[in-house]
């Protein structure tokens, strides 16, 4: 019916470039099939950002599990950069060749997403951020662009079956539609009061037909302390200068004794944005810049044939671990055989890089993604102040 490969045939790397298939039949009638190291990491990360959430290490893990191989990778949600490698396979280069295709495919799009979510998350100030971009991408992923936005740090999606699966309740407030409907904002979220159980928010859509300011008062004083927000989702075109708008609405409220009322946003939104409005908006909702992230542009590349360290140009060969230091962040790359390295602060580094997949056989369960996204959360706290203040 549609356009999407099965589970099966990603399993089974059956979706794989034609040319890991060449490669695989010469290397078996040559005898050049040889036990590899094979590393993955990203060049450059997109928009220069400084750092990305890595994304998709379940699924990578999940298409990996079973092959004679073994499999060291960052947990999912490590806050990494460019040049670190993430993950390292280790085995014969015929046993796992074909599935570079889909690991890629798992690690870039999910990390791009996760990395976007963390940086609307880190621009609100830890105000909510909810992800409403499944509709600007094809249905066939939706899961994993809620799935990677929740691990990168977004509060919850409006999808229901994704928040399901999350173990979160969906987020939804009123889509223009149904004021149309109605013919009226005020007349829309009465009937939604009317009709929708008690323990769902109270979010009138403020911008469909009147000014956003008087709609906001008339829906505060029809509903009172029932009504927990107005969202404002103006269109481009009328939007003029929305922090403008939002401060008006804000004190016009505030005047009125609807100080609960809270300020939810939404249409268009990306970090600058997030962090401009910040100062008077409550809660965001974000579709297209995280739906339609960059891809973090990952790739894999044979760094040790037989035990011998061998890269092709560009690249340094040999297997790597990378440090970080718990204490200040700092970071090394070295070679897998040292040492465990001491910090410039002191502190004692830790390796990232951990064994995932011992001879086809998972080593650990796969954590949570509650458990993921608390640890990008650690991780976004631990950045310095600078890293936002220059978003703006
Ligand atoms: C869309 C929907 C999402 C918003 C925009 C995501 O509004 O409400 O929250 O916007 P973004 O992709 O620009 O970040 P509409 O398309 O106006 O739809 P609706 O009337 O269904 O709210």
């Amino acid at each position: 019916m549609f356009h999407i490969f099965s589970e099966d045939r990603i399993k089974n790397a059956v979706i794989t470039d034609v040319y890991f298939e060449r490669t695989i039949k010469i290397i078996k009638e040559k005898g050049l099939d040889k036990v590899v190291a094979a590393e993955v990491r990203a060049r450059e990360l997109p928009s220069d950002y400084r750092w990305a959430i890595l994304g998709g290490i379940e699924e990578a893990l999940t298409l990996l599990e079973g092959l004679p191989v073994n499999v060291w990778a960052m947990p999912e949600g490590t806050l990494f950069h460019a040049m670190e490698p993430v993950l390292l396979i280790e085995g014969k280069y015929s046993d796992f060749a074909a599935y570079e295709t889909c690991l890629l495919g798992f690690l870039c799009q999910a990390s791009g997403i996760a990395t976007r979510a963390a940086r609307c998350k880190l621009a609100s100030g830890g105000k909510p951020v909810y992800h409403f971009g499944a509709r600007r991408m094809h249905p066939g992923i939706t899961l994993m662009i809620d799935r990677s936005s929740y691990i990168g740090g977004c509060d919850g999606v409006a999808v229901k079956e994704s928040a399901r699966f999350l173990e979160e309740e969906p987020v939804g407030t009123i889509p223009h539609s149904l004021v149309l409907l109605a013919g009226d904002t005020l007349k829309s979220i009465k009937l939604f009061d009317e009709v929708i159980e008690p323990q769902v928010k109270r979010v009138a859509l403020i911008d469909t037909l009147g000014d956003e300011k008087f709609e906001a008062l008339r829906v505060a004083d029809e509903l009172g302390r029932k009504l927990f927000a107005v969202r404002i989702d103006t269109p481009a075109s009328r939007r003029g200068d929305i922090l403008a708008i939002l401060k008006e609405i804000r004190w016009e409220l505030d005047l009125r004794g609807f100080n609960h009322v809270k300020l939810f946003v939404s249409g268009g939104l990306n970090e600058k944005k997030i962090r401009q409005l910040n100062q008077v908006a409550d809660a965001f909702g974000v579709g297209t810049w995280i739906s339609n992230a960059p891809v973090v542009d990952f790739a894999l590349d044979i760094v040790e044939i037989d035990k011998k360290p061998v890269a092709k140009k560009g690249k340094h060969s040999g297997k790597k671990q990378v440090w970080r230091c718990p204490a200040c962040g700092a970071g090394r790359i070295l070679p897998w055989s040292e040492d465990i390295p001491s910090c410039e602060c002191g502190e004692k580094m830790v390796p990232l890089l951990k064994l995932m997949i011992r001879e086809g056989k998972l080593v650990n369960p796969f954590p949570s993604v509650k458990k993921i996204r608390d640890f990008v959360l650690s991780q976004l706290k631990k950045l310095e102040k600078s890293e936002v203040e220059d978003w703006l």
